[in-house]
C-alpha cells in the first residue's frame, strides 16, 4: 500500500508543474490525486520508508478533538509541528525578532503570553467541535447560538442512520477563513458504512507530500479507527484525495533519498481500551506494532 505514496512522490517530482506558491519557496505539483488503504486487521497507512512520529500526529489529533486552537498544550507535550505559524505572526506584528526556540519557551512558561500569541485562530478543533452559529433575537438583533459539535453529530448519525450520505466533518468555514493562521488543508472528512465496515474519505485541498502527507494519512486513518470503535463497526477503506498535491523544491534531498528506499513490513495499530466517547481517548490508548521504519529524513517546513 505504501508504494502508492512513493509512486505519487515520484510522479510529482518527475512530471509535476513548477509553480510559485504562497510561501515563495516554489513547488512541483499535480492537481488531483487519490490514495486508498484498507484498514482491515489493524493495518494503518503508516509510512515505513522514513520514521514518522505517529505519537506526535496522534497528540495533534487528540488536541483537535478537545476543540483547542492554542499551541500551548502541544508545546507542553513536546509537539513542535505548529510552532512556526504563531512565531511568524508574533515577529510580524511586534517587530521583535525573537528566535523560534525562545518564543516557544515563553509559550510554555508564560500562560498569559501563550493566550495572547499562541492561538491559531478558529482552525480545525474549533470548527470540528464548536462550529459557530448565529440566530435572531425577538428584537431583530443577532446573538450567538450554541456551537455545533460536528464530531459528536457524526458519531450519533453513524449510530442512528448508518446509511446516510451526510456523515461529514467540515473544516472550511468560509466566514472565518480570514481569522485562521492557516485555512484548513485536510478540510473535509466523509464517513460511509458499507458491508458492516466504516469507510472514510478525506479531501485535502493542499498537500505537502514530503512532510505533511505522512502525518495526514496517519491522522485521518486514526480518526476513522476511533470512530469505528465508538460505533462498533470494523474499519474499512481509507480514501485520501488531494487537490494541489505538491513537493517543495527545498525537499529534493528527502525525495531522492526516500525514493531509493523500500517499504518495511506492515505496521498495525492497536487501540488498548474503548473510551466512553470519541472525546475521551488518551495517548496511552494507542500502541503500534510491527513498525520498523528506515531512518528519519529531516526537512524544513514551509511557513
Ligand atoms: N504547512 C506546510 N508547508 N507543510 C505541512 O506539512 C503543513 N501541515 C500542517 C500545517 N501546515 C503545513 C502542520 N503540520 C511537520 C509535520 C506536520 C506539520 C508541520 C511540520 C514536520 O516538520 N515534521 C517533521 C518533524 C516531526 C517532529 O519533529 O515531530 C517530520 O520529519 O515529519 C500539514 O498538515
Amino acid at each position: 500500500q505504501e508504494w502508492q505514496y512513493l509512486e505519487l512522490m515520484r510522479r510529482i517530482w518527475e512530471h509535476g508543474s513548477e509553480r510559485i506558491d504562497r510561501t515563495g519557496i516554489g513547488t512541483r505539483s499535480v492537481f488531483g490525486a487519490t490514495l486508498r488503504f484498507d484498514l482491515a486487521a489493524g493495518a494503518m497507512p503508516l509510512i515505513t520508508t522514513k520514521r514518522v512520529f505517529w505519537k506526535t500526529a496522534t497528540r495533534e489529533m487528540l488536541w483537535f478533538l478537545t476543540g483547542d486552537t492554542n499551541i500551548r498544550p502541544l508545546v507542553l507535550q513536546g509537539v513542535k509541528i505548529w510552532n512556526e505559524w504563531p512565531h511568524a505572526n508574533y515577529v510580524r506584528e511586534t517587530g521583535d525578532e525573537i528566535a523560534l526556540e525562545d518564543f516557544v519557551q515563553r509559550i510554555a512558561d508564560d500562560e498569559a503570553f501563550a493566550a495572547r500569541w499562541g492561538d491559531l485562530g478558529p482552525v480545525y478543533g474549533k470548527q470540528w467541535v464548536d462550529w459557530p452559529t448565529w440566530r435572531y433575537r425577538k428584537d431583530g438583533l443577532f446573538e450567538r447560538g450554541p456551537g455545533i459539535n460536528q464530531v459528536a453529530e457524526v458519531v450519533e448519525s453513524l449510530r442512528s442512520n448508518p446509511g446516510s450520505r451526510r456523515h461529514i466533518i467540515e473544516g472550511w468555514n468560509v466566514a472565518e477563513l480570514d481569522r485562521m493562521a492557516l485555512p484548513p488543508c485536510h478540510k473535509t472528512y466523509q464517513f460511509h458504512v458499507g458491508d458492516g465496515r466504516l469507510n472514510c474519505a478525506l479531501y485535502q485541498r493542499s498537500c505537502d507530500v514530503a512532510l505533511g502527507l505522512p502525518f495526514n494519512l496517519w491522522s485521518g486513518a486514526l480518526l476513522q479507527r476511533m470512530i469505528a470503535q465508538q460505533v462498533n463497526l470494523e474499519p474499512g477503506e481509507f480514501v485520501w484525495m488531494g487537490g494541489d498535491t505538491h513537493l517543495y523544491l527545498n525537499h529534493e534531498h528527502l525525495v531522492s533519498e526516500q525514493l531509493q528506499r523500500e517499504p518495511q513490513g506492515r505496521p498495525r495499530l492497536e487501540i488498548l481500551r474503548k473510551p466512553d466517547s470519541i472525546f475521551d481517548y488518551r495517548i496511552e490508548d494507542f500502541a503500534v506494532q510491527n513498525y520498523t521504519p528506515l531512518g528519519a529524513i529531516k526537512a524544513p517546513v514551509a511557513v
